[in-house]
């Protein structure tokens, strides 16, 4: 029995506002303004070891092409209703292009990433410039930029593409449209032109003096990333304090021009910790990780999980995370954070791991 049942004028107010379309606040303020984040998304982990299985039979009996667009198939949060999303802002999928298959080209308002787990082959065509994807590299599409997929070797590749869907999603801002069936340019230039342009550490080409909100840099490669990770950690070895938080090394995929993330909606970092380092956190927005080598502990809201290469971990907005590495350890993650931070809804706590 609710209070209104008592006082028949009280229940017809409520019948009048709902007929009017009205609420008030007093029956949803603590659903609407709760003393801190209560993600619906729950935190979650998928396995690689049933994932690129899944990948493979999606290979054998879907097709690729025109409508579909992509054989890509999504971390769908179980807390979240049986909509596709990993978190309530960010897409997460395994994509998987098998021998010689191509994905036509679109483009939409969505911002885009790959991150290559495995494999080589693939060449990711934006904006006309054909960029190679191998293990470790990050690259980019940015929102309204053309792209198509086509895979040059008789192996299959599959990789994670990162999207804002559904953030985009809630803010009507969706555009697409189709480009030509086909990828035109099936060259396979090792270094794309971004790369011979933008790609020389603290190097700007004069001529390109905008500051575009997306990283014109299309590849990150993993050579780099490695080389920047391995040089905290030796930095630390060596007795230079602060440039590693004990034995976690971290990088933070920046776009060239301005220093800022490299997508304006999604931040992309690779981690590295020496076995037996950790760390624990918490924030506001919501991330996923992908274990790129090595293997640890990831305990969410005090919930232990086991993790190895390719697992992927789904931690929403506020969820407490402590990282142990059981060994060496290379993290891929990805967040929402630019967003949080451009709208002043940032937080973060550092907490006190268990194993510190
Ligand atoms: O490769 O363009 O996972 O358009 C979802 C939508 C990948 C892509 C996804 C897409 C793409």
């Amino acid at each position: 029995m609710t209070a209104s049942d008592l006082d028949p004028a009280l229940d017809a107010l409520y019948d009048d506002f709902n007929r009017h379309g009205l609420l008030p606040l007093w029956t949803q303020r603590e659903g609407l303004m709760p003393l801190s984040p209560e993600p619906a998304a729950v935190p979650h982990v998928w396995k690689w070891a049933n994932l690129y299985p899944l990948a493979e039979r999606a290979g054998e009996l879907v097709p690729v092409g025109r409508g579909g667009e992509r054989r890509a198939i999504a971390l769908a949060n179980p807390g979240l209703s049986g909509q596709p999303y990993v978190t309530p802002t960010l897409w997460a999928a395994v994509q998987y292009l098998g021998p010689r298959e191509v994905a036509p080209d679109h483009r939409h308002s969505q911002n885009a990433f790959r991150f290559v787990l495995e494999g080589e082959g693939v060449w990711t065509v934006v904006n006309g410039d054909p960029v190679a994807m191998r293990r470790g590299d990050l690259l980019l599409t940015a929102g309204w930029a053309w792209h198509g997929h086509h895979n040059t070797l008789d192996e299959p590749m599959a990789w994670l593409d990162g999207l804002d869907i559904p953030l985009t999603g809630y803010l009507d801002a969706g555009f697409f449209e189709f480009g030509p069936d086909e990828v035109t340019d099936r060259s396979t230039p090792r270094t794309s032109r971004a790369e011979r342009l933008w790609g020389h550490a603290g190097l700007r080409p004069v001529a390109f003096q905008d500051s575009p909100s997306s990283s014109p840099l299309a590849a990150y490669r993993w050579e780099q990333t490695d080389a920047a990770l391995e040089a905290q950690l030796e930095l630390e070895n060596e007795g230079h304090p602060g440039v590693a938080g004990q034995g976690h090394a971290a990088i933070r995929y920046v776009n060239p021009a301005t220093g800022a993330d490299a997508l304006p909606t999604m931040r992309t970092e690779m981690h590295r910790l020496r076995a037996g380092a950790s760390f624990a956190h918490r924030e506001v927005g919501s991330s996923v990780w992908q274990v790129f080598d090595g293997s640890a502990t990831f305990t969410l809201d005090g919930n232990s999980n086991t993790v190895s290469r390719g697992d992927l971990v789904a931690v929403p907005s506020w969820c407490s995370l402590e990282v142990v590495a059981a060994e060496r350890l290379d993290l891929f993650r990805f967040s929402d954070a630019p967003v949080l931070e451009r709208l002043e809804l940032a937080r973060q706590q550092t907490l006190d791991g268990a194993k510190r």
